[in-house]
């Protein structure tokens, strides 16, 4: 199995707009584990998870945004809405004394998958500065 090094760089040089896995779950041709849906944006568990709560939160679309780094003026909307479901995903996990968010982007910001994410996480304490 390719190491997450690999897998990055592998899909870093993939056409822009390509399918993803995340593809596959928003059209439930995959199962995941759902926590949160609406039109625009899809919430669930990951499979490997990094804390007791951890969830990816995309937008159905991605409209050119496999990464944060690929973000235009169109893009304001569905950043703000990923935000805002992240919070709303964290309350209804009852991450209460805090949680946090993460985007990686890139090689080198460990990204893996090429369909913009938020990444959520809680339920223990986290750690500073992230490594
Ligand atoms: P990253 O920021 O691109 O590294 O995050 C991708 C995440 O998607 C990573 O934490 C994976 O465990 C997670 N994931 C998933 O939940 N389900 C999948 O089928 C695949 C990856 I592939």
């Amino acid at each position: 199995m390719a190491s997450e090094k690999e897998a990055a760089l592998a899909a870093a040089s993939a056409p822009a707009d390509s399918p993803t896995i995340f593809d596959k779950i928003i059209n439930k041709e995959i199962p995941a584990n759902i926590v949160f849906e609406d039109e625009q944006v899809l919430a669930f568990r990951d499979i490997n998870p990094q804390a007791p709560t951890h969830i990816i939160i995309i937008p159905k679309v991605k409209d050119g945004l496999t990464g944060l780094s690929q973000a235009e003026e169109r893009h304001y909307e569905i950043l703000g809405r990923l935000l805002h479901t992240a919070k709303l995903v964290a309350k209804q996990e009852g991450l209460d004394d805090g949680f946090r968010i993460v985007i990686n982007d890139g090689p080198k910001g460990c990204q893996s998958v090429y369909h913009i994410h938020v990444h959520l996480l809680g339920g223990r304490q986290m750690n500073w500065p992230a490594g």
